[in-house]
């Protein structure tokens, strides 16, 4: 089926896009009109192979029959129940399904309705739990420099990426950072995970000393930093951070936005890396990107310092409105039984090799200064053009899309992280369009 015919609408002027150029966009507008399974249909009739799963969320692929169907019969039984002090059965259903398929040991779940959502219930919990606890003199949170934490307050004061934090004041006091892992110098054209740099969680240690573990909450950070372009924790480091946060009472909060929900070739990519957090920040593919939610595990030592007190009083004064949404947890559900059914959780690591040896086939191609892949996800890094960084990306991904496949940019990098249901033809068909246009590039 084709929408090519789809009519456009005639002023764009109105939609302010997110993290987007908008008036180059309005130029010359890029629309997709439908998609199915590893493919988006362009406005002008054009088949566009998604090399980047949406924006790193629909794991499954496109329009799978399942969710679709799930989506439908939910918004026709039951379309919305409100989320406080009444539930409904799926939202229960889904919290037991994560927890089945999370690390042993994160036993509850607060849903929230995006990544950025998930960031701030999370640093909210941990700051709460302290309190609850009575250490209520741990009030830092401890990020790190190229973190993406989504958009919100919370989130732009423990990532690091100035672009997203310079523009909006003080942001949260009582921040720290350690430094990222990202080194091109000692660690470029790895495969999997870098061999130097393990040492830079003993930063972590640093920080402690400087601001007493007592005055600390928790140190957040993501497996693999996505957004930023696809930084591989090197060997050991996360074990390390694991090591120290427990040594001094602070929480681990894994913000697993981008690696769960099988990215790395494993459920989540506390898997991956055999470190359990104690908390785990979930959105994107936990309903394949289609409908907007997201959930935040927690320990049980975590929820049961909340349960206290008198029974008919809140014990945690946060949520949404739409938390655990009747269509969004349908979506979920879906999702999950297409994940189970056709083993998607792992199937990246069947094809992580594969994967790996067609972006390393991509070394020595002009401007070419790093490939390093985790999973199924990967990322090239070019040479930026002198005093215009940013610029060689752009022109690839807007080369890419002419010619018929969709990747991301961040910055200079190129970040790939295709559907878990892509085959080994699609991924040759990625590296080969990369490695026409890399050849064309200024
Ligand atoms: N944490 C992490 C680790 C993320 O990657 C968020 C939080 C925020 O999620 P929401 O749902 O609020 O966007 C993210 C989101 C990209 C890109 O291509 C990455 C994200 C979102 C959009 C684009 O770099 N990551
Ligand atoms: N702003 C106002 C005025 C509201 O009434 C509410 C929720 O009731 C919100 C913001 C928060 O909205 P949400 O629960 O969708 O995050």
């Amino acid at each position: 089926m084709s929408n090519s015919t789809a009519v456009m609408p005639n002023d764009l002027s109105a939609f302010w896009m997110p993290f987007t150029a908008n008036r180059q966009f309005k130029k010359s507008p890029r629309m997709f009109v439908a998609a199915k399974d590893m493919h988006y249909t362009t406005a002008d009739g054009r088949q566009v192979l998604d090399g980047t799963a949406g924006l790193w969320c629909v794991n499954a692929g496109h329009a799978r029959p399942k969710i679709v169907e799930a989506i439908a019969n939910q918004a026709a039984e039951l379309d919305y129940a409100p989320a406080f002090q009444m539930g409904h059965p799926k939202a229960f259903e889904l919290a037991n399904r994560l927890v089945d398929i999370a690390p042993q040991g994160l036993d509850h779940v607060l849903f929230t309705n995006s990544g950025s959502e998930s960031v701030e219930t999370a640093l909210k919990v941990a700051l709460a739990y302290h309190r609850v606890k009575g250490e209520g003199s741990r009030t830092r949170l401890i990020g790190r420099e190229r973190a993406y934490h989504g958009v919100n307050f919370g989130g732009i004061s423990v990532g690091g990426i100035v672009s997203n934090r310079k523009m909006f004041g003080t942001l949260l006091t009582g921040v720290d950072h350690m430094p990222h892992t990202h080194n091109l110098a000692k660690n470029a054209f790895t495969k999997g995970e870098p061999q130097y740099g393990t040492e830079l969680a003993d930063e972590l240690e640093r920080i402690v000393t400087l601001h007493d573990a007592s005055t600390i909450a928790a140190v957040i950070v993501e497996p693999v930093a996505g957004s930023t372009g696809v930084l591989i924790p090197p060997v050991g480091y996360l074990k390390r951070l694991r090591e120290i946060t427990k040594k001094h009472g602070i929480l681990l909060i894994f913000d697993e936005v981008i690696t769960g929900y099988g990215r790395l070739g494993t459920p989540f990519g506390a898997d991956y890396f055999g470190v359990t957090p104690d908390i785990m920040v979930t959105a994107k593919g936990l309903t394949n990107g289609i409908v907007p939610m997201g959930a935040v595990l927690v320990s049980a030592e975590i929820h049961d310092a909340f349960m206290d007190g008198p029974e008919h009083v809140i014990e945690f004064f946060h949520g949404y409105t739409y938390s655990g949404n009747p269509v969004a947890s349908a979506a979920a559900l879906a999702t999950l039984e297409t994940y189970r059914d056709e083993g998607l959780l792992t199937r990246g690591a069947e094809l992580a090799g594969y994967f790996e040896e067609g972006l390393h086939s991509l070394k020595g191609l002009p401007h070419v200064i790093d490939v390093r892949n985790i999973g199924l996800v990967g990322a090239i890094e070019l040479e930026p053009i002198a005093g215009q960084p940013t610029k060689r990306a752009f022109s690839a991904f807007l080369k890419a899309y002419e010619a018929g496949l969709l990747i991301r940019t961040t910055g200079d990098i190129i970040a790939l992280s295709p559907p878990l249901i892509v085959e080994k033809g699609h991924i040759d068909q990625i590296v080969g369009t990369l490695s026409d246009i890399l050849k064309t590039l200024e």
